[in-house]
């Protein structure tokens, strides 16, 4: 009888086979591996000898190739794949013992998943991981909610995966049922927003000043040396640097323009909706795309009228400069939006989630990694109950050294016709916040004249509704407290 693992995966596509080779690699680790097709469990086993994986071709084996509390890691396709799965590995399990979906589940499912688990006594732990093949590989950012118990057994394990930023491993215990996949879902709005910006960036910088794209990838590059150093925009410059091997074009103009995504971006937004969270930023990027996969209405709309594509700004070196703090600028509202969205996710589901600790465990293995998380982490620290973010002494700085060059990007491009629609709406946003009157009032008097749905006054308390066919009288509703 070999020895049993401490920990399986169950799944091994691209992610369950990186995560397992990376598991296996790991001191004190002993994993077990099982696949619906038995051919993906063999291949895997076959090519990584060194692994040592406990190989299965059922879940009853596999389930018995685990020492208890048995511990599996879901990595198969989200949705109905993870709930077949999750039955088998149900009856196959005992009470005790974890499973943990590591898929790109709605946190709602991973809720609902939770409840029906723990009823058998077994524990569920729905943990985000961000990083793609490589991250899963070499060690991913780690966002798992679920309960104490089970964090005391999976903690040491995560920890022995997961990027190591500044010394700490990227992993927390975000908090109960779905709030590490909450938290993961946020990330990729973020990450959205981030690269829409960018590109955004890029479109105004290529258009503005006519440099090329290697041109602009050694701006790219040069950025990356100071406060806007992040993962993202380290692979543009590479991006922007690549050239065709077909056509000798840079690759850039050979790729079609229409961006596809995989959801998470959509259901950040949605939830925002829910939560009547404004996160303007992350969902223009959403737009953003559906809008560039739209050929038969880009194509149809093509000959409406703009201004001349003649554009070229006066001065190549400030106006980049310009696009540089408009971007950091706008980073910051999307960020500070999804840090709000983060907030009112945890009031609404009861999760005590540590925003700190949050952009401390997005430092390293994810795809927003950034220098500037550790800035986020030292306002919550300072004030673990900041309103928003963009309020903190750091990020008001930042803002106040850009804001001039950020409207004068927004400007440029709505004046040459660019699209830029995170770079304006970030900055409407902002304009909206720091207002001290907005036309939310006239929004109310028209509500209160069709639908009489009430006001109320600046001037004294209480809930009011003007008759306004009538004798336009205002009647008090309800006494003001
Ligand atoms: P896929 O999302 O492509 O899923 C393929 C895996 O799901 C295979 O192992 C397949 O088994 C299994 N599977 C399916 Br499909 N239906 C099944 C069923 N009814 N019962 C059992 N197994 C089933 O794999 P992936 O790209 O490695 O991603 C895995 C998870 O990680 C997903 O939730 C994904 O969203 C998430 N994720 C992916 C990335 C990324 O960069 N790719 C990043 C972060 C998170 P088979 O071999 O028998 O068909």
């Amino acid at each position: 009888m070999p020895a049993k693992a401490n920990i399986g995966v169950v799944g091994l596509a691209v992610m369950g086979s990186n995560l397992a080779r990376n598991l296996a690699s790991r001191e004190g680790n002993s994993v077990a591996i099982y696949n619906r097709s038995p051919e993906r469990t063999r291949e895997l086993t076959a090519a990584h000898p060194e692994a040592g994986f406990v190989a299965s071709e059922s879940i009853e084996d596999f389930a018995a190739s685990l020492s208890k509390p048995r511990t599996a890691i879901i990595m198969v396709k989200a949705g109905t794949p993870t709930d077949a799965v999750i039955d088998q590995l149900v009856a196959a399990f005992e009470p005790g013992d974890i499973i943990v979906d590591g898929g790109n589940a709605l946190f709602t499912d991973t809720i609902r998943r939770e409840k029906a688990v723990r009823e058998t006594g077994i524990n569920f732990v729905g943990a985000g991981i961000s990083g793609g093949e490589e991250g899963a590989l070499h060690g991913p950012s780690i966002m798992p909610g679920g309960s104490a118990e089970a964090w005391e057994t999976l903690g040491p394990i995560l920890r022995s995966i997961a990027a190591v930023a500044e010394g700490e491993p990227c992993v927390t215990h975000v908090g109960t049922d779905g709030a590490g996949h909450f938290v993961k879902m946020i990330h990729n709005g973020i990450e959205y927003a981030d690269m829409q910006l960018i590109a955004e960036a890029y479109d105004l910088i290529r258009r503005g000043t006519g440099k090329s794209p290697a041109e602009i990838a050694d701006v790219f590059a040069e950025w990356n040396k100071g406060e806007l150093e992040s993962y993202l925009i380290e692979i543009t410059a590479e991006v922007l640097r690549q050239v065709d091997a077909e056509t000798g074009k840079p690759l850039v103009d050979v790729i079609l323009d229409q961006a596809g995504a995989k959801g998470t971006g959509a259901w950040t937004v949605q939830t925002a909706l829910d939560l009547g969270i404004p996160v303007s930023g992350i969902a223009e990027a959403v737009f953003a795309r559906s809008l560039s996969s739209k050929p038969d209405q880009r194509k149809a709309a093509a000959d409406l009228p703009g201004p001349a594509a003649t554009w070229k700004v006066e001065d190549a070196e400030s106006f980049i400069e310009d696009v540089r703090l408009a971007l950091y600028a706008s980073k910051i509202v999307a960020y500070s939006q999804g840090f709000d969205e983060i907030v009112a996710g945890a009031t609404e589901y009861g999760w005590d989630i540590r925003k700190g600790e949050i952009a401390k465990i997005w430092r390293g293995g994810c795809i927003i990694r950034a220098q500037f998380l550790n800035r986020i982490t030292e306002a919550y620290a300072a004030d673990p109950n900041l309103v928003a973010l963009l309020t903190a002494p750091y990020f008001r700085d930042a803002i106040s050294r850009a804001q001039d060059s950020w409207r004068r990007v927004v400007v440029a491009a709505a004046s040459a016709g660019i699209p830029s629609p995170a770079f304006s709406s970030s900055l409407a946003y902002y304009d909206g916040l720091r207002a001290d009157r907005l036309p939310a009032a006239l929004v109310q008097g028209q509500r209160d004249f069709f639908g009489a749905h009430t006001y109320r006054r600046v001037d004294k308390p209480g809930v009011f509704h003007t008759l306004w066919s009538e004798d336009r009288r205002e009647v008090e509703i309800e006494a003001g407290h």
